[in-house]
């Protein structure tokens, strides 16, 4: 069975000039480039209908994003040309809300520290229609899945499992697959997220931390080894109604594919034992040894191998794209792991 694809180029807009770490400014490695490839090779490999996204109303946004938080990302870059007129750069924080304020400060800085959990994810003109892109990609993506087809890709930039209710960072501002996730909810289904990202789905832990629906389970790199190093840990199971349904599988730097299959399998066990409606994979593919930012070992042949890994679950899945930064390789990781997951199917 062929796979659907859902893109918007609107992801364009959003072009970051650098981000911060190492005690210096490094060029953005969360770029456009990473979407074009993706679909070049999907297009190339011929798996299936190309569509894009359609136009949502904000409320498909609101059931997890702070309306605040909302108008602040539409007027965040206006506010800070206003700020500083001229060739104004991009808009970063340099402070933060360690303990959150009741409310958002007036001056635009101090709101961006406000909202932002880093100083990785820069705010341009272009970044808010992207972001609404790219929730609408996976906004479209889950209609399909609920019309009936059993694979479906949500091609989403800029990311979203970093973003949470009101906070941006990891390169994310709204989170797609919590947004797409609500929506097969509010339709009635039973949702698993798998989190293959590299970097712990921070956003995406918070967003449901006291729901028994969706099942959340994660597999990344220890957080106490890198970003976003303050969640992540096994210990970390959900809360209340949601006890129990936060799996975190930690994983030490540099695991290369045998340790991460068999993590793989334990994860797909605890979705497969839940019987969820729909599988959503939250799909980085920032575990590759050759990506610039993270350090798992993952080689070429081990991303038709996760996908065939994922296709023990034979239900209904919607594949949301997360990280992945190694541009030479990024789209036929993608593509593999599709050829892994569509040749390993019943249906
Ligand atoms: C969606 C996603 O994958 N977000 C990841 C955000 C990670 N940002 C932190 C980058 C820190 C880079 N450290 C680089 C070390 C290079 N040797
Ligand atoms: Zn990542």
């Amino acid at each position: 069975m062929p796979m659907l694809t859902v893109y918007s180029d609107a992801h364009n807009h959003h072009q970051g000039r650098g981000e911060l770490f190492g005690g210096g400014f490094h060029p953005c490695v969360e770029r456009p480039e990473r979407a074009t490839t993706v679909l070049a090779h999907l297009q190339e490999a011929d798996l299936g209908p190309i569509v894009t996204a359609d136009r949502w109303p904000l409320s498909a946004l609101y059931r997890v994003h702070d309306p605040a938080y909302i108008a602040f990302l539409q007027t965040a870059y206006a506010d800070w040309q206003r700020k500083y007129p001229g060739d104004s750069g991009d808009a970063l924080p340099y402070t933060f809300a360690l303990e959150r304020a009741s409310q958002p400060p007036r001056d635009i800085e101090g709101r961006l520290g406000y909202y932002a959990s880093d100083v990785s994810t820069p705010i341009m003109g272009g970044t808010w229609p992207s972001a609404r892109a790219a929730a609408e990609v996976a906004l479209t993506a889950q209609q399909h899945v609920q019309e009936g087809v059993q694979t479906v890709f949500a091609l989403c930039r800029p990311p979203g499992h970093h973003a949470s209710h009101d906070r941006y960072g990891g390169y994310c501002f709204l989170n797609n697959a919590a947004i797409a996730t609500r929506a097969l909810i509010a339709a009635g289904a039973k949702v698993a997220i798998l989190d293959v990202d590299y970097h712990h789905g921070n956003g995406t832990q918070a967003l449901f931390w006291t729901d028994a629906n969706p099942l959340f389970v994660s597999l990344h790199v220890d957080p106490t080894a890198d970003f976003p190093y303050f969640s992540g840990t096994a210990a970390e199971r959900g809360a209340e109604a949601g006890e129990g349904a936060t799996y975190n599988l930690p994983l030490l730097p540099g695991t290369g594919w045998a340790r991460y299959a068999r993590a793989l399998d334990e994860a797909l066990t605890v979705i497969t034992d839940a019987v969820p409606d729909v599988l959503l994979v939250s799909l980085g593919l920032d575990t590759a040894a050759n990506d610039p930012i993270a350090t798992f070992r993952l080689r070429d042949d081990d991303y038709h191998h996760l996908g065939a890994h994922l296709a023990r679950f034979d239900g209904p899945t919607l594949f949301v794209l997360e990280g992945g930064y190694a541009l030479s390789s990024l789209g036929t990781y993608v593509t593999d792991v599709f050829l892994g997951f569509l040749s390993n199917r019943s249906r």
